[in-house]
């Protein structure tokens, strides 16, 4: 509505999101908002599909580079998957179609640190950017832009981009200004300074973001929903794997490493796994909580309104269509409660090291010494990307990796003697927990991690083959710090490989 748009000058701008796409041409890098569920543009995406497919049925060979904040709503990955024209995406998806697309080789995928996206952009490592396409949910009198529901790169996007197209939002509740805390401090070396941010709730940005009007080219009006983040109640896994992680917070607290009643600030990944270990801290002795993550997810708002939670700090909102709701509906009291920021900020690793985060993300696997695979099936098929996962575990001041035991119905052993892929390495992670236990590795050496490893968190019926490995791996001549049969370090995923189950003994 014009009333989001209060200034003359880009009131001007309006056009519809056909027109605006137009200024998108082949070859260009095009960047654009959105993290997770949030913030995707929701007319011009789309459209930019659709003018893609139509120049490629034309004969045109149409490409575009995309940078986004992480993935971006489901429907939108989608549609520019299957338009064909995206010659390479950075920095993560977590959509079908797209991850199909990046297996098959016909799309180019960067995977990296969500936290170095926009450094990495500025370096130049990515050329020159093009076109931004941002949504946000307003723009004041004197030109500045209102953040939406997602904040991302946008303020990189917005400093670096030849021409802009804005998104102007008016789904997005009035009351989420005042919500977003952009920071203009960061710079490239040698001219960086101290990040002065010490507690969760610290403000050290403005509100808005600035824009160069005379590189706005055009301004698309909407008043449509974020797409909802799916979720299902929490399983009887994910319930045990959050019990273990509630048990081992309060076997911390006994040891005088974390504060009794607030812990320290929490990370946690997205899925159903994270939602049951946010849930089960409602029933804890815990008050006054924070969180500093890149995405609150419902049960964030959950522990908010019950108290829980004092504070959380994130880049974006990832909602289920109830949460969406509940947000919308109770913004007064949320916005008390919330801040999001640009992901170089809610996922830095200056910031993350100073407040001493409690990581907890997802993985597909763990091997016996304690290196995580969260992104590669089998050691070469993408699923999502390393997202924010990196920044957050090597920096943290406990880094977690949380998983069923098994995967595929039992065919998969999320514990195996060595990755095919590494994303977090032994050195950074420190306990593992999967709902057969948890497994503390911090203090020991790797000959004693594989034990643990085993014992704690392997389904019972892959212990024995792990143990049977281990053993001969010790046996062997020179076994070293680390033993390992190298030719059959990859079994169990060579032998689903040829018969679709890791079980030795596929009757078991
Ligand atoms: O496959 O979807 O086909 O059923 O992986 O597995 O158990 O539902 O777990 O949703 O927590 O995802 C690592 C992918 C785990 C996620 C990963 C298959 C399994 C299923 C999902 P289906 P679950 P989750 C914040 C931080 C990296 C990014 C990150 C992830 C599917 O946590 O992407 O942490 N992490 N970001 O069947 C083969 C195995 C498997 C396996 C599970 N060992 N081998 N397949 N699966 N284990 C978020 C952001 O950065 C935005």
């Amino acid at each position: 509505s014009a009333g989001r748009i209060r200034n003359e000058n880009f009131r001007r701008k309006i056009v519809s999101a056909e027109e605006a796409v137009r200024y998108i041409r082949s070859g260009d890098t095009v960047a654009i908002s959105g993290f997770a569920s949030a913030g995707t543009p929701k007319r011009v995406t789309p459209a930019l599909a659709d003018h893609i497919r139509r120049a490629r049925a034309s004969g045109d060979d149409f490409t575009i580079n995309l940078l986004t904040g992480a993935s971006v709503s489901a429907e939108t990955e989608r549609l520019l998957a299957e338009a064909d024209g995206i010659a390479l995406r950075m920095p993560y998806q977590a959509e079908p179609t797209a991850r199909g697309r990046i297996n098959d080789g016909r799309m180019d995928y960067v995977d990296i640190h969500l936290s170095h996206v926009a450094q990495q952009v500025w370096e130049g490592y990515y050329g020159h950017v093009d076109v931004a396409v941002v949504e946000v949910s307003g723009i004041t009198e004197s030109g500045e832009l209102i953040p939406a529901t997602s904040v991302g790169n946008n303020k990189t996007w917005l400093d670096v981009a030849e021409k802009i197209v804005l998104e102007v939002n008016s789904w997005i509740p009035d009351a989420m200004s005042g919500v977003h805390d952009i920071y203009y401090g960061t710079a490239l070396p040698p001219h960086r300074t101290p990040i002065q941010l010490t507690d969760v709730e610290d403000r050290i940005g403005q509100e808005t973001f600035r824009v160069d009007p005379a590189r706005v080219v055009a301004v698309v009006e909407t008043e449509v929903s974020d797409s909802a983040n799916p979720l299902t109640a929490p399983d009887a896994t994910s319930q045990a794997i959050a019990g273990h992680v509630l048990d081992f917070f309060a076997h911390e607290v006994a040891a005088g490493r974390l504060p009794a009643d607030t812990l320290l600030p929490l990370q946690s990944g997205i899925g159903n796994v994270a939602n049951a270990v946010l849930a089960g801290l409602s029933d804890g002795p815990y008050r006054g909580l924070t969180c500093y993550s890149e995405v609150i997810q419902d049960g964030m708002l959950e522990l908010i309104a019950n108290g829980t939670v004092r504070y959380a700090s994130s880049t974006a909102l990832a909602l289920s269509e109830a949460g969406l709701d509940e947000f919308v509906r109770n913004i007064d009291f949320y916005r008390n409660h919330i801040v999001l920021r640009p992901q170089e900020i809610s996922n830095h690793p200056e910031i993350v090291r100073r407040l001493g985060i409690i990581a907890m993300n997802g993985m597909l696997e763990a091997d016996i010494y304690g290196n995580v695979n969260s992104t590669h099936v089998m050691g070469t098929r993408i699923m999502n990307g390393i997202g924010g996962s990196g920044d957050f575990t090597r920096n943290g001041y406990l880094s977690m990796f949380l998983s069923p035991s098994t995967a595929r119905n039992g065919a998969i052993s999320s514990i195996v003697p060595m990755v095919p892929h590494v994303d977090h390495t032994e050195h950074d992670v420190q306990v593992i927990v999967t709902e057969q236990g948890l497994a503390d590795v911090r203090g020991l050496s790797p000959r004693r991690r594989s034990r643990v490893v085993i014992e704690r968190c392997a389904h019972p019926d892959f212990r024995a083959e792990l143990h049977d490995y281990v053993d001969r791996a010790e046996a062997a001549p020179g076994a070293g710090q680390t033993p390992h049969l190298l030719g059959e370090a990859f079994s169990f995923h060579e032998r689903f490989t040829r018969t679709g189950t890791m079980r030795a003994n596929p009757e078991q």
